[in-house]
């Protein structure tokens, strides 16, 4: 991508990829994934619904705030926008096609230039959701979910549905309107909002009861408007505790779930997780995973990976198998993802400038979480790990304990039972035991 190819000649060269197994030397095969084979009773294919996303992928120039592009795409380089998103979409579904992605997700803006004229700017997005619409339907390939970008343009730099200027909130509404007719259109199986710029740069100037009730009121707006004209689906928030703002509202999986529940909207909406997102809110992975699916609130997941040694979202393409099997040992016990799918919210680095490298980077990605999902599910048919967590818990199954979690209990009757039975035996947590059950099942 270093030097504008013929857009005819960009993905050509590259066969497409296929299930080779272990046996394999060949980087352009999958290992590990083999979409039809079935784990806990379900083929793989049907556990992960992998997605790829439009922004990074067909978007991203590899640009930074210190440097200019290094991915030149052919598909940018002439033409009016719809003749240039026409050819990108061409790219996009032939690149998607060869990895054998079942899924894709895109912002408006990915799809096609956007204007700043609310009607010219749906014109585009319809012309190319018809475009979709038959491109989907030569390949078979879905819409995951799909999104409005409330972040990128210069107005919304006080946010979109929390932006004091109930102008700009209305512009934030109408390109989510135009999305949702979009997604409605494409059969999208969820709807994705990601606060951006829905949180504050100081609390000097903000009103933050204010920010959450419109952007509450912005919510249910945008949901009875989808649910009139027929969709069906999950609409999702996905959390980040900052960045670009210096504090977002949708904080995290927690604050998130409190915020549903407060403006009564836990009926319509679960959570798109996103790895580094996670991590940014100085949580795990698997935390972020797990509290959402104690709330039965998980929906979808954005496939990532920050870098130890620097703070920001660098949304590189997940390679550690010790951390990914730990995420999928909390998505298996849970039953899976609800109604989601597994999206690569993650971009090669500026300096992968081959065309191979959004192939490679993909394919370690599929692997990686195949591999998860099969060391998972052995370390809980084979091991002893569920039997372990469940046995810390026994006091609480009978007896007093059970009394206790039924309320039954006063305070005073606990008081009694620790005076009658004296100091309890000190027992394990046996960390490392299970620590090493993991890494003996990858
Ligand atoms: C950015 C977010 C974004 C969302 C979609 O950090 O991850 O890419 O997934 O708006
Ligand atoms: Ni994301
Ligand atoms: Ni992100």
């Amino acid at each position: 991508m270093s030097t504008v190819l013929d857009q005819k000649t960009l993905f050509s060269a590259i066969p497409t990829i296929k299930f080779e197994g272990l046996e394999s030397d060949n980087p352009l095969a999958f290992r590990w994934y083999d979409e039809s084979r079935v784990v806990a009773g379900k083929p793989m294919k049907e556990w992960l619904r992998f997605a790829g996303a439009y922004w990074h992928s067909f978007n991203g120039s590899g640009a930074d705030p210190f440097g200019e592009p290094t991915h030149l795409f052919p598909w940018d380089a002439a033409g009016d926008a719809i003749t240039r998103a026409k050819a990108k979409m061409d790219a996009a579904f032939e690149f998607l096609t060869k990895l054998g992605l079942p899924y894709y997700c895109f912002h408006d803006v990915d799809v096609v230039d956007y204007t700043n004229d609310v009607a010219d700017n749906e014109r585009r997005l319809q012309t190319m959701t018809e475009y979709a619409r038959q491109k989907q339907q030569e390949t078979g390939l879905k819409l995951l979910w799909g999104t409005a970008n409330l972040f990128s343009h210069r107005r919304y730099m006080n946010g979109a549905a929390t932006n004091p200027d109930f102008h700009v909130l209305a512009h934030g509404a109408a390109q989510v309107k135009a999305a949702i007719d979009a997604t409605i259109a494409l059969g999208g199986e969820n709807y994705v909002f990601w606060g951006g710029r829905e949180g504050y740069m100081t609390l000097l100037n903000t009103n933050m009861q204010r920010e959450q009730e419109n952007f509450a009121r912005f919510l249910h707006t945008c949901k009875d408007y989808a649910r009139r004209n027929g969709f069906r689906g999950t609409f999702f928030i996905e959390p980040k505790p900052m960045e670009p703002t210096k504090h977002q509202y949708d904080y995290d999986a927690a604050t998130v779930i409190g915020f549903l529940r407060q403006y009564d909207l836990l009926g319509d909406f679960k959570l798109n997780l996103e790895v580094n997102h996670a991590t940014l809110a100085g949580h795990t992975f698997q935390h972020e995973l797990q509290v959402a699916a104690d709330a039965g609130m998980l929906g979808s997941i954005d496939a990532n990976r920050g870098d130890y040694q620097n703070g920001w979202d660098t949304d590189q393409f997940p390679n550690d198998i010790y951390e990914l099997t730990e995420s999928m040992l909390v998505i298996l016990e849970a039953g899976g993802l609800q109604g989601g799918g597994i999206n690569f919210d993650a971009k090669i680095r500026r300096n992968s400038t081959d065309v191979q490298d959004l192939f490679h980077a993909h394919i370690g990605g599929m692997d990686l979480f195949a591999r998860a999902l099969i060391t998972a599910d052995n370390v809980l048919q084979k091991s002893d790990y569920r039997q372990i967590r469940q046995q810390r818990y026994a006091s609480f199954d009978e007896g007093a304990g059970a009394a206790f979690r039924r309320g039954e209990l006063t305070l005073e009757q606990l008081r009694d039972y620790a005076a009658e039975h004296g100091e309890p035996q000190i027992i394990s947590g046996r960390q490392e035991y299970l620590e090493n059950l993991i890494n003996r099942y990858i």
